[in-house]
């Protein structure tokens, strides 16, 4: 059991799963429950026993945005002082490989908040938005600039300038979402894909992260420079010798993830 109050923490195994937990306003993130969601994030993130995160929504959404009535009154030098900003930049810290399932709503700090996850998983219901514009205001926490490192300029400015509604049918074909289920078998899914990447060594699941999201970043000879440098320390794990020797002793790696 765990002390949050908008969140639900739960273990399967090696995966550390976080539900969002404010059904009755559609998952609405409020300050307190993104520090929350940074909270459980680093704090699997410390934990030997957990290999992979996954998070999802309780009720009919993941995440109707942020939280519009905490939202409403705030004015720039307040949101500043707040800097609340620190938290999300936190949450794209985290090493280990972070798995979203979305279902219903998707929204604004939610798509943002999705955009953050490593892999994307959804259900057929699921609906993306950036409705920021309806409010008069934009993405903040990155919406502009990571979907449009995901779909190019043209396909992110219709997206975040009309605020429509994206089907996930949509979702899937450019590019953003993994995999679509039907609804009631989306967490049982994201579920059992989490559980299969856990298996694997986690020091080479963690360094193939920091590599690909070098890619988006970097230069390619400056990528190119960092994924060697994480492929030669790969090559003073354990793990690398367990599992080249398991290969040839034709058993199963133990990978220890060190
Ligand atoms: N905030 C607060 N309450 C919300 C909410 C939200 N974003 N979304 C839904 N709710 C509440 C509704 O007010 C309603 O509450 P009651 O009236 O029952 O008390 C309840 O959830 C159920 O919603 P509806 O009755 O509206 O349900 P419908 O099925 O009719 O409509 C809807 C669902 C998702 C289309 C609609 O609720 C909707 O348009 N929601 C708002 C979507 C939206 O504009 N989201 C906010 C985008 S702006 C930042 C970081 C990030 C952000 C900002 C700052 N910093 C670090 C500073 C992000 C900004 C955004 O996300």
């Amino acid at each position: 059991m765990s002390d949050y109050q908008y969140i639900i923490t739960e273990e399967e195994g090696p995966v550390g799963i976080v539900w969002l937990n404010r059904p009755k306003v559609l998952n609405a993130l409020n300050r307190a429950m993104v520090r929350e969601i940074l909270q459980a994030f680093e704090a699997y993130g410390q934990d030997d026993r957990i290999r992979v995160i996954l998070i999802a929504g309780k009720g009919k959404a993941f995440a109707a945005g942020a939280d519009i009535d905490e939202m409403a009154e705030e004015d720039s030098v307040s949101l500043e002082l707040l800097n609340q900003f620190a938290d999300w930049d936190r949450i794209g810290q985290i090493k280990k490989p972070i798995i979203g399932s979305v279902h219903g709503y998707c929204l604004g700090g939610g798509f943002e908040l999705a955009l953050l996850c490593d892999l994307l998983f959804a259900a057929n219901d699921a609906k993306f938005a950036f409705p920021e514009i309806n409010l008069a205001v934009m993405p903040g926490a990155g919406g502009t600039q990571r979907l449009t490192k995901l779909l190019g300029k043209t396909k992110a400015l219709e997206w975040i300038w009309s605020g429509d509604m994206i089907s996930a049918e949509e979702a899937f074909s450019s590019g953003i979402v993994n995999k679509l289920y039907p609804a009631e078998a989306i967490f049982e899914e994201a579920l059992k894909f989490a559980k299969k990447l856990a298996e694997k060594p986690p020091l080479a699941v963690r360094l193939i992260k920091e590599a690909v999201n070098k890619a988006v970043d970097y230069p390619l000879q400056e990528g190119m420079y960092f994924e060697r440098k994480n492929f030669y320390l790969l090559f003073s794990s354990q793990d690398q010798k367990e599992g080249m020797k398991a290969f040839m002793e034709k058993r199963k790696p133990d990978f220890k993830g060190y």
